[in-house]
């Protein structure tokens, strides 16, 4: 029998929950049996569009080693739990942390996949809440922090991050972000390398500033390699450029931008020719990319990771929106602009005041000093905090979607750290290099099992989109839901009477925030995206300001205080700089289209095939240290070292190495079995937990400075 004629076979639509891309799915499955993952053609965000990554949204669903019920650590030995038991005991044991040190020894840490699950989402805050505590963790503090400091400052709420609308656009500009592996971020953009090529196909230019020659830079038609760590030179090299040529138009918003002349003024000593020695970007080059960045009228300068999570990510991405608003690309068709999303998480409630976002530095880490954020601290400080003795040490951590061990700088000490604490609760799937140090691992349903709306990704999409994905089956017994667990935990946390409790539902929020959101009026409801199981089009971005601007005065400030003092430490990297010594090599990471972060390699069919943790290292570094593809190689920094092979290359920049991050599946004690094949190295235990943008505290994880040596003799 055909499958079509297969009358048992179901169709389920959804969107992947695996990156920022959101492609809309067609599984089909036999009672629960996932028989195939394909895209789904009618979505019309997508439009058919998936990577292999969804394909493994089967491993995971079938995986042997995914945890299914609570386990609990009995001495050295795991054991299976029941719901009730896991959810009192943890409640019981944070409790009594709280009850003899205080709410705030207790740790948070909140991961990536927090944010591609409406349910964890929604209920992680009211957990918190209950929990009363203000050590907060989580994945923003080694990724965007920058970008939503930026965007608090410019704008008036972190999450007022402009996107790139490059399917309108004519010259794209990307610095430190790698679209064709990663899929797009801060840029909900799905199929992106069907839209990169409908730049080049209607004569538009795509340009690429990496420090590799990466499968973004590839498909583009210019790259330019960059000193890691030194955007900001070129960025303030730009702004110098534009004001020098008289090329600063901001058109419609000049009327809403303020400071100008402190920009002007900030910027003046940074020329081309200055700053070339840093970035080994040549004067010509600059002032070339500043003059067509300028002179197209569609044009959008976008950054991401790596301009982000580096020395001067706050400088970076406030300079990348100032370049875009000085030359009228800002809030433009073509440029960076702004969403309008079905559940707009930013408006202000009725009623109230603008907001005025103010949450900063309102209080500080314990042990050395750090400035919140957003209601968090950077995770970097997370080890020092669990290791100090004294008042407020950290004696209680929950972490949630997260594998820190892996993706924090100077996992190693994290390692040890966390084997110190009292207590340990873990809601995630797996038992990984981070879960294995819980004393509790509360396993949720996950991916095709679970109901959810993109909350954040339509608030950072290309296009006006909505989709609501229910779960593809209807959920067993003895199983819960990310938002259930918390709900629980909640509850028994607030003391509040058992035969009182009620759950709240995060698909009532949802709802909610579709019923009162901007589209209102056209009768967008939860009920209408059920209805509409490929998602609904709202339409192509829209010019917004001043209108959704959060600022108290409704006006931009071109030049915020904090910025132009932060500009001292450009100043003092610009006077002293020394080059590197010649056995000093600065290390990035990189990612693939078939790794996602740290947690997708125990699904076969994506690690299968080459290794793809190595070295990268240029041919004349890999000469000068006697070193060949192929060979094992000892890398070192000032936290740790790590072993590896070396892939010589001239993709990447003499001068620089290149590892993946999410790798370093080789500490006992996890349950992954294929992860454990493919364990590769972390190139966290490299990087370093002092090295930070001090501005926003985001971690530094470029440009840290490394050794390298042949470990292994070559024989020829
Ligand atoms: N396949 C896959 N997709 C993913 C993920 C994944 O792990 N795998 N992770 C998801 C997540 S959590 C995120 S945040 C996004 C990230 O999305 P992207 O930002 O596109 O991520 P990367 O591929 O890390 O790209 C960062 C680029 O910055 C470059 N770079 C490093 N240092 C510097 C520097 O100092 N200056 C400049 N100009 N460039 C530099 C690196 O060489 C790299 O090419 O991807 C998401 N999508
Ligand atoms: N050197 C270096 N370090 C980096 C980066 C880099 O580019 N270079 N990138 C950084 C970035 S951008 C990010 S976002 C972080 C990511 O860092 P983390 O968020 O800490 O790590 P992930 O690898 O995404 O881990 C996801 C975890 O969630 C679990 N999980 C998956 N699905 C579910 C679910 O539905 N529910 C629950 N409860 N758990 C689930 C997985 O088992 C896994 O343990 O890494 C950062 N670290
Ligand atoms: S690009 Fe991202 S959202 Fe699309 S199928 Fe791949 S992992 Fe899923
Ligand atoms: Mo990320």
């Amino acid at each position: 029998m055909s499958a079509r004629n297969d009358e048992s076979l179901q169709t389920h639509y959804r969107a992947c929950n695996l990156c920022e891309a959101i492609c809309g799915l067609t599984i089909t499955h036999r009672n629960g049996e996932i028989v195939s993952i394909a895209g789904d053609p009618a979505d019309p965000f997508s439009r058919g569009h998936i990577c292999p990554k969804a394909v493994a949204l089967k491993d995971i669903y079938d995986d042997k080693d995914r945890l299914r019920r609570p386990m609990k650590r009995v001495g050295t030995d795991w054991q299976e739990i029941d719901w009730e038991q896991a959810l009192d005991e943890v409640a019981d044991r944070l409790r009594q942390v709280r009850d003899t040190y205080g709410p705030n020894a207790i740790g948070v840490y909140a991961g990536n996949p927090t944010v591609h699950n409406s349910g964890s989402f929604l209920s992680m805050p009211g957990f918190v809440k209950a929990l009363g505590t203000r050590t907060v963790f989580s994945a923003s503090s080694v990724d965007q922090f920058p970008h939503h400091f930026a965007a608090w400052q410019l704008f008036g709420h972190p999450l007022l991050m402009p996107v790139p609308d490059i399917d309108h656009a004519d010259f794209w500009l990307i610095m430190g972000g790698n679209p064709i592996a990663s899929n797009g971020s801060i840029m909900t953009a799905p199929d992106v390398s069907t839209r990169l090529r409908a730049i080049q196909q209607r004569g538009g230019r795509v340009v690429v500033i990496d420090p590799r020659r990466t499968e973004t830079a590839q498909r583009a038609d210019e790259h330019q390699f960059i000193r890691p760590g030194t955007d900001v030179f070129m960025l303030l090299a730009m702004t110098q450029v534009l004001f020098a040529e008289n090329l600063v138009n901001p058109g419609r918003l000049s009327g809403i931008t303020d400071n100008l002349d402190a920009l002007r003024d900030a910027v003046a000593g940074y020329t081309p020719e200055r700053v070339a020695a840093l970035t080994k970007i040549e004067p010509d080059t600059l002032r070339r990319l500043t003059r067509e960045f300028a002179g197209t009228p569609r044009a959008a300068l976008y950054g991401r990771v790596g301009v982000s999570t580096q020395e001067f990510g706050g400088l970076c991405l406030w300079l990348i929106n100032m370049l875009n608003l000085l030359t009228g690309h800002l809030d433009e068709p073509g440029g960076m602009m702004f969403t309008s999303p079905a559940i707009d998480s930013l408006a202000s409630r009725p009623g109230a005041a603008r907001s005025v976002y103010n949450k900063f530095n309102r209080f500080q880490s314990r042990v050395s000093g750090k400035a919140e954020f957003m209601g968090e601290l950077p995770v970097a400080c997370l080890a020092e905090e669990a290791e100090t003795p004294g008042d407020g040490q950290l004696r209680a951590l929950v972490t949630s979607c997260g594998n820190p061990v892996l993706s924090t700088p100077n996992g190693r000490r994290l390692d040890k750290a966390l084997s110190g604490l009292d207590v340990m609760v873990s809601v995630d799937i797996y038992m990984n290099e981070t879960t294995r140090h819980a004393d509790y691992i509360l396993p949720p349903l996950t991916g095709v099992e679970t109901a959810n709306y993109d909350l954040t990704f339509h608030v950072l999409a290309i296009r006006n989109t909505a989709r609501y994905s229910e779960p593809m089956v209807p959920k067993s017994a003895g199983t819960l839901y990310d938002w259930e667990i918390f709900e629980n935990l909640r509850l028994r946390l607030s003391g509040i009477p058992r035969d009182e409790w009620k759950l709240q539902n995060p698909a009532k929020t949802i709802d909610m925030g579709l019923r009162f959101g901007p589209y209102a009026n056209t009768g967008l409801s939860l009920d209408q995206l059920r209805e509409n199981p490929h998602g609904i089009d709202l339409g192509p971005l829209q010019s917004q300001l001043p209108g959704r601007l959060q600022t108290p005065d409704n006006r931009i400030n071109a030049a915020p205080a904090v910025f132009l003092a932060d500009l001292e430490r450009t100043r003092r990297v610009l006077d002293r700089h020394v080059p590197a010594g010649d056995d000093q090599l600065l290390l990035i990471s990189r990612r693939h289209l078939r790794d996602n972060n740290s947690w997708m390699h125990n699904a076969h069919v994506l690690v299968k095939g080459r290794n793809r943790c190595t070295l990268m290292l240029h041919p004349d570094d890999a000469a000068r240290l006697g070193i060949i593809t192929g060979q094992t190689v000892r890398v070192r920094s000032r936290v740790g070292e790590v072993e590896l092979p070396a892939d010589v290359t001239p993709d990447i920049m003499p001068g620089v190495v290149c590892m993946p991050h999410g790798y370093g599946h080789n500490r006992p004690g996890t349950r992954m079995n294929t992860a454990r094949q493919h364990a590769g190295a972390s190139v966290n235990d490299l990087t370093d937990e002092a090295f930070a943008d001090v501005l926003t505290g985001n971690a530094a994880l470029s440009g840290v400075p490394v050794r390298v040596e042949g470990v292994m003799p070559v024989y020829s």
